[in-house]
C-alpha cells in the first residue's frame, strides 16, 4: 500500500505549488515512490477525524502503515532516511544535510512567512505601512546570508539534498514580494530546484487537483478519467 497524504481539496494558492504537501510529494517524486492524496476541505481539516492525524488541524499528514506523522520536517526527513537520494550516506556530509533542513525550516522560513503574513493579512491595519520594510529588511538579512554562503554553487552543501528541498521551497513564498529578484543567486537556486523533473512531476499533481475542482468536467475529459 502506498503512503497516502493530505492536501487541500481547493488550494488556496490556485496550484502554484505553494502549499506545503508540495514538499511531501516533491520527497516522494525524488525518491520514485507512489502515494496516495487524500484532499480536505477546510472544514474537514478542522473535523475529530483528521485532528486525531494532525493535531494543528493542517495539511499535509503522512499515513504510511501505522505510522502518521504531520510537519512536512519530520515527513521529509522520514521519506529521506528510509529511500536513496534525498541524504547523502556519508554520517558527516548526512548530518549537514539535515542541518540545512533545519536550517530551511528554522532560520529562514520565520521571517519569510511574517512577511507573508503581513503582506496578506494585514495591508489593511493602519499600521501595515509602517511595519512592513521592518519586516521586509528581516527577510533581507536572511537573504543575504544566504546568498553569501551559496555564491556560484548550485545547492546548499555539494549534490541536491532534502535541505535544498525545503530551502527552495521555503524561498518560494518570496516570490510574490520581488524581493527574491534582488539575489539573482538565489532566484537561479530556486529555478534550479523548480526545473528538477521531480518536482515537476509533483507540481503538476498539485495544479491538477487546483484544475479540477475548478473545471471538473474539461479537465476529466482532457485527462481520459
Ligand atoms: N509547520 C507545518 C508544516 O510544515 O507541516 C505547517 C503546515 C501548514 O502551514 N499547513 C497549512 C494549512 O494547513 C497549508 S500550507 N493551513 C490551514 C490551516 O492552518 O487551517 C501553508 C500555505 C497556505 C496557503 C498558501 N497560499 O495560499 O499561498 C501557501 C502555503
Amino acid at each position: 500500500m502506498p503512503p497516502v497524504i493530505t492536501a487541500f481539496a481547493t488550494s488556496p494558492d490556485r496550484g502554484q505549488g505553494l502549499a506545503r504537501d508540495m514538499r511531501v510529494r516533491w520527497a516522494l517524486e525524488e525518491v520514485s515512490q507512489p502515494y496516495d492524496v487524500r484532499l480536505l476541505s477546510s472544514a474537514e481539516m478542522k473535523e475529530p477525524a483528521h485532528l486525531a492525524l494532525h493535531p494543528f488541524g493542517q495539511i499535509p499528514t503522512y499515513e504510511e502503515g501505522d505510522l502518521s506523522l504531520f510537519e512536512t520536517g519530520a515527513i521529509v526527513l522520514h521519506i529521506a532516511e528510509h529511500h536513496a537520494g534525498l541524504l547523502p550516506i556519508d554520517a558527516k556530509v548526512r548530518a549537514r544535510a539535515i542541518n540545512w533542513m533545519f536550517a530551511a525550516l528554522n532560520t529562514v522560513e520565520p521571517p519569510i512567512l511574517e512577511l507573508a503574513n503581513a503582506m496578506l493579512l494585514e495591508s489593511d491595519k493602519p499600521w501595515s505601512k509602517e511595519r512592513l520594510p521592518l519586516v521586509m529588511d528581516r527577510v533581507r538579512d536572511r537573504l543575504e546570508q544566504l546568498s553569501a554562503h551559496l555564491g556560484d554553487t548550485d545547492w546548499v552543501d555539494g549534490k541536491f539534498s532534502a535541505g535544498d528541498l525545503m530551502m527552495v521551497h521555503a524561498l518560494q513564498r518570496l516570490k510574490p514580494s520581488g524581493l527574491l529578484d534582488e539575489y539573482p543567486n538565489l532566484s537561479a537556486y530556486v529555478a534550479r530546484g523548480e526545473a528538477r523533473h521531480a518536482y515537476m512531476r509533483a507540481f503538476a499533481a498539485q495544479l491538477e487537483v487546483f484544475q479540477m475542482s475548478e473545471h471538473p468536467k474539461s479537465i476529466c475529459a482532457q485527462l481520459g478519467h
